[in-house]
């Protein structure tokens, strides 16, 4: 345990009162209002947080498979609670410890292709994948965005920042926004439309 924060929160006994604000900022969009598979992508730290997406997508009755990966298994934290849902996981880790070998954009890259190459056979139709979701480190989530921006499939990242405040305060937390300026994370995001931001630089 590193943080005091979560050192406290670890030790809080059960039913002890928490002072919480939120939700605050912008969520994944409604999985209602999506079409298409809905393909979750979650990476390291960031598979607990699509546990409660996959919850969402499920109770949407949303047609969803969710890519989780990590490390090792034992980086596999949340995994199953994403599982719980009752969407079909595929997983992967960098040593072949749990799942396939490899890493998240694998499989994702196999689903777009095949996805899209099932819908050339079908004039007109669009790519099975309608929209994917993803959460992890910035690396991956560059990847992702990469791989459905070549696929014409949209992509909500959620975007990781150190806050200060949480609340547009501080402005502690910007992300670059695609075409100049900045975005505030906590207010304006976590999630964002891939094409709004530019990855890679946290
Ligand atoms: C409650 C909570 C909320 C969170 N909210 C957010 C959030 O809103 N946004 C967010 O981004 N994160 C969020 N996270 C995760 C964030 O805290 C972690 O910093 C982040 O996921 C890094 O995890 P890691 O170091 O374990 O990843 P790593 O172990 O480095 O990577 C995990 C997996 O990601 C894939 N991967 C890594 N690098 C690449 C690459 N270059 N190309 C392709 N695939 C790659 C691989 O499959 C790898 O196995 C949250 C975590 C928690 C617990
Ligand atoms: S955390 Fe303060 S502006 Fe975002």
């Amino acid at each position: 345990m590193v943080g005091r924060g979560t050192r406290a929160l670890s030790q809080a006994p059960v039913g002890a009162e928490l002072d919480l604000l939120g939700p605050l900022g912008r969520s994944f969009p409604d999985p209602r209002a999506g079409r298409g598979l809905l393909v979750l992508v979650g990476g390291g730290l960031g598979i607990p947080p699509m546990a409660a997406a996959a919850r969402w997508a499920a109770q949407a009755r949303r047609d969803a498979v969710a890519i989780l990966g990590a490390r090792t298994a034992r980086y596999l934290a949340g995994a199953r609670e994403v599982a719980a849902s009752g969407m079909p996981v595929v997983t992967v880790t960098d040593d072949g410890s749990a799942g396939q070998q490899g890493i998240v954009t694998e499989p994702l890259d196999r689903m777009l292709r095949h996805g899209a190459a099932a819908a050339a056979g079908r004039p007109g139709a669009a790519n099975p994948v309608g929209e994917v979701w993803a959460c992890g480190p910035e690396p991956m989530l560059a990847a992702v965005k990469e791989l459905c921006t070549a696929a014409g499939v949209p992509c909500f990242v959620s975007v990781e920042r150190f806050m200060g405040c949480g609340f547009g305060a501080c402005l502690g937390c910007t992300v670059p926004r695609a075409g100049g300026g900045y975005l505030k994370v906590c207010q304006d995001g976590p999630v964002f439309p891939a094409e709004e931001v530019v990855l890679g630089g946290f």
